[in-house]
């Protein structure tokens, strides 16, 4: 098997069904045509299961108290050499998903000490005290785009993904990392590529080589003229440590600058449809009776930006709960499902409700040595425009029907395609 994802068992049922099975595993649809019922699928499937990702086989975990305990375990590594399916040539560059495993090196594919010297300088740019000091920037950008919302949407609907929720986070990220705003429109193109399973691979290699040819260009320039920006900061040998090499710094931009806008759209808009389609839960924030810190943490946990992560390798068999995981497997973590585990979140996991009892104790940033270190960028993000958004239009409503809001077809990511608001219904 050369090119897993090209065999005929693996041909996707038109009707969009279900999940079908290859073998043993259940197949993960990359067109994402039903979230809700794969969701389900995956989690009554038990808390290890193994999943077909267009043609490669791989582990998932689906449940929270299973998770927490892998995100720990040193025997599951980032580093892709230890795949028995790459090492056999089964899977290549030409799987559809390569470009979400085989990152070069950065904080996302390192693990041990290595991992610790990647991550240390980016973890400490973006602890809670110091996203802070970036309340000012979020608020002012988030002011312009409220503007230039209100414009565009005076006489009908408008795009809340491509006016606000995508640029915001880009935008923040942009700055923190000293990324030029005018590559934005190329950087949208590139990641809107990269992402979605519709896109020939040759293109998508294509875009993969323009992303790194950018980020290296910038890395060169900020080498040599360093700005005040944390790719500079990245770039400065420290007191102690050993600096990081060029491809280092290379790889932990093309991460933080992915990692700090693909996911943030999704926690901004997943709120929103949560907040316009449960409009008595809508009121009691407007209220002041629920805290948005409440609502952001129960869209975390029941709408994750997040649908599986990709991927841990074992470097030892595993064994958990009765089943082996064994040396040279692929894991995913599935965090659409963890969120709505029963046993960590209750029978009524599956409703979105801000007035649960108990704190919502969700994993949608992970766990452990690789847990986001976004988190509390994401957060004040998020905790800064909602409220402006809602503050500004109070007559916010969908455009549509909800169930005309579809993803796009990206495997990994809760992705929306559009998402069509009247802002003054
Ligand atoms: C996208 C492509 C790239 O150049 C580098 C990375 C590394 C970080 C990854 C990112 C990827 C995809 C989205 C991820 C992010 C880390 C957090 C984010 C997986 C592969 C999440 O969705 C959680």
């Amino acid at each position: 098997m050369n090119s897993p994802h090209t065999t005929a068992e693996h041909t996707e049922d038109p009707a969009g069904g279900g999940c079908p099975f290859a073998g043993d595993a259940l197949v993960i649809d990359p067109l994402v045509r039903d979230l809700a019922g794969e969701t389900r699928q995956l989690r009554d499937a038990g808390p290890l299961t193994r999943i077909d990702l267009l043609g490669a086989q791989a582990w998932t975990v689906t449940r929270h108290a299973e998770a927490r305990q892998l995100l720990t375990d040193s025997r599951l590594v980032k580093d892709i050499d230890v795949w028995r399916l790459w090492q056999t040539g089964e899977v290549t560059r030409e799987w559809p998903l390569i470009g979400m495993i085989d990152t070069g090196r950065s904080m996302f594919t390192v693990d041990g000490a290595e991992h610790r010297r990647l991550r240390a300088k980016t973890a400490q740019a973006v602890t809670p005290r110091r996203v802070a000091e970036l309340q000012p920037l979020i608020e002012e950008i988030t002011g312009r785009l409220l503007d230039d919302l209100a414009e565009a949407g005076a006489d009908g609907p408008v795009d809340l993904k491509t006016r606000f929720a995508l640029p915001l986070p880009l935008s923040v990220v942009s700055v923190l990392m000293g990324v030029d705003p005018a590559e934005h429109p190329k950087l949208h193109r590139i990641y809107k590529a990269f992402f979605s399973m519709l896109t020939p691979q040759e293109e998508r290699l294509a875009v993969i080589e323009e992303m790194d040819v950018l980020f290296r260009a910038m890395v060169r320039e900020k080498t040599a003229r360093p700005t005040d920006d944390l790719t500079s900061a990245l770039i400065l040998a420290d007191e102690g440590g050993e600096p990081l090499t060029e491809d280092e710094v290379v790889g932990n931009l093309k991460a933080m600058v992915a990692a700090g806008h693909e996911t943030t759209i999704g926690l901004i808009l997943n709120a929103v449809r949560a907040l316009l389609t449960h409009p008595d839960q809508l009121r009691m924030v407007l209220d002041g009776e629920i805290s948005w810190e409440t609502v952001i943490e129960e869209t975390l946990r029941w709408d994750t930006p997040t649908t599986h992560l990709l991927m841990r390798f074992a470097t030892e068999d595993i064994e958990i709960g009765g089943t082996l995981i064994a040396k040279g497997d692929g894991v995913v973590i599935s965090y659409r499902a963890i969120g709505r585990d029963t046993e960590q979140h209750g029978p009524d996991a599956d409703a979105f409700d801000i007035t649960r009892p108990d704190p919502i104790r969700h994993m949608s940033f992970g766990h452990g040595p690789h847990i986001c270190p976004g988190a509390a960028l994401a957060r004040l993000e998020a905790r800064i425009a909602l409220p402006a958004l809602f503050d500004r239009f109070p007559g916010l409503a969908l455009a549509v029907p909800v169930e005309e809001i579809r993803n796009l077809p990206v495997l990994t990511q809760n992705d929306l395609e559009s998402f069509p608001v009247l802002l003054n219904a």
